[in-house]
């Protein structure tokens, strides 16, 4: 029975040498505000790396200003504060979507228009900066798939 362990442990290690995780950024979405002039947000989820890892900031050319936001309960009140960084868990998954964290866009570009792709880019405390393009969708329109 002693060897046992040592067998978990060693297909523990193979799996894990044979599926290395990548800090990846997936399904980037926008959604447009109701009011033209008011921020639209951007959703999407990262799946950390190997290692812990913390997201710093996100930019687009698409909007003047862009802020990294998390909306909370408060006494029953949805409401919405700014956030300085996110940790990424190793291995972990981090879900930007409505009602949780999201990241503002202020100042949205006239040119942003439902149906396009914007592109945002994340970067990281570990050196990385992530491009992904992110499908643009209308105020009452759910997010694409
Ligand atoms: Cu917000």
């Amino acid at each position: 029975m002693r060897a046992i362990p040592g067998i978990v442990a060693l297909a523990l290690l193979v799996g894990a040498c044979q599926q290395p995780a990548e800090l990846k950024v997936e399904d980037a979405w926008v959604r447009l505000p109701a009011v033209a002039g008011r921020p639209g947000a951007a959703y999407f989820t990262i799946q950390g790396g190997d290692t812990p890892d913390t997201l710093l900031a996100v930019a687009t050319r698409a909007a003047l200003r862009v802020e990294l936001h998390e909306t909370s309960d408060q006494n029953g009140l949805k409401a919405m504060r700014p956030i300085r960084d996110v940790a990424i868990p190793a291995a972990g998954t981090v879900a930007f979507a409505p009602g949780g964290k999201h990241v503002m866009l202020f100042d949205l570009g006239p040119n942003v228009k439902a149906g396009e792709r914007i592109p945002l880019a994340l970067s990281f405390a570990g050196g990385k900066r992530l491009e992904v393009q992110a499908m643009v969708v209308g105020a009452g329109e759910m997010p694409p798939k």
